[in-house]
């Protein structure tokens, strides 16, 4: 079923996230599942750490970095329209490419510092959405699962100061079905939750989307082995800000303009 989009953004905007069940389906859910498994290896045998202290308290947790190089299904999950539609209509047709990782949390595994991940890319004042997230689920999300935990309402905070000191019993969890994308306002300030299951985890990709004059998370040019790069079309590289100069934004701007030069003078 094809999704609500205004519902969607109506929600996000008013509860700083939106739950969208079905946004892949079994085999899509699979295909993705596979490739995710191997990415995880790949990371091993790359050299890179799958766990991160400046991220998470203890090693229940697994990091993947750098999905678009992994496998093609995660370039296809960057653009699938639903994913972009979304984050078009809230950062601009000019949307960019952040981020793509995942967080596995494995039974044991314990909540990260409370964050909002624009908090964590621009300065305050935090006026409008600069990013946002789209969280695709390999697994269902639930509080016993280490199901990621929001703040209500925090993503109307505009600074570190509004963030209560402490937190007490405010936070609530996301529940969402394997194969559900969650689409979460950069401004929402979240953690990822507890998993006291014996042997469940629980996979969760966040495709980080921001406005074009956000610095990305990642340098894509640098980070993209050749072979993916060569592999891009025009949009995809738009996307992800890399390739020739036809993405220097800005440009189309100029000839926009209506300012009369005809009769200016120059002294
Ligand atoms: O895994 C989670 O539930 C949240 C992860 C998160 O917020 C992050 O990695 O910044």
């Amino acid at each position: 079923m094809q999704p609500d989009l205004p519902e969607i953004l109506d929600e996000v905007q008013e509860t700083g996230f939106c739950v969208v069940p079905d946004m892949l389906d079994p085999a899509r859910l699979a295909r993705v599942r596979k490739a995710f498994g191997t990415a995880v290896e790949e990371m091993k045998r790359r050299g890179l750490v799958v766990f991160d202290p400046r991220l998470d308290p203890n090693p229940h947790n697994i990091r993947v970095n750098n999905l678009p190089d992994m496998d093609p299904v995660f370039i296809e999950l960057l653009r699938d329209p639903n994913a972009l539609a979304i984050a078009r209509a809230l950062l601009g047709e000019t949307a960019l490419v952040s981020n793509f990782s995942a967080n596995v949390a494995l039974p044991g595994s314990a909540s990260m510092n409370l964050h909002s991940d624009q908090a964590l890319i621009v300065p305050e004042p935090w006026s409008e959405c600069w990013v946002l997230n789209v969280i695709w689920c390999l697994d269902e999300v639930r509080p016993d699962n280490g199901g990621t935990l929001y703040l209500p309402g925090s993503h109307r905070f505009r600074r570190r100061e509004d963030v209560p000191a402490d937190i007490g019993k405010a936070l609530r969890p996301f529940h969402a079905p394997a194969g559900a994308f969650i689409v979460m306002e950069g401004r929402l300030w979240h953690t990822s939750g507890v998993n006291v299951t014996k042997d469940e985890s629980r996979a969760l990709l966040f495709a980080l989307y921001g406005r074009n004059f956000v610095r990305q998370q990642m340098n894509w040019e640098a980070l993209l082995s050749d072979g993916t790069k060569q592999a891009l079309d025009k949009e995809m590289q738009a996307l992800l800000g890399i390739g020739p100069l036809g993405n220097v934004y800005g440009v189309d701007l100029i000839m926009q303009s209506g300012y009369d030069l005809q009769s200016a003078e120059v002294l």
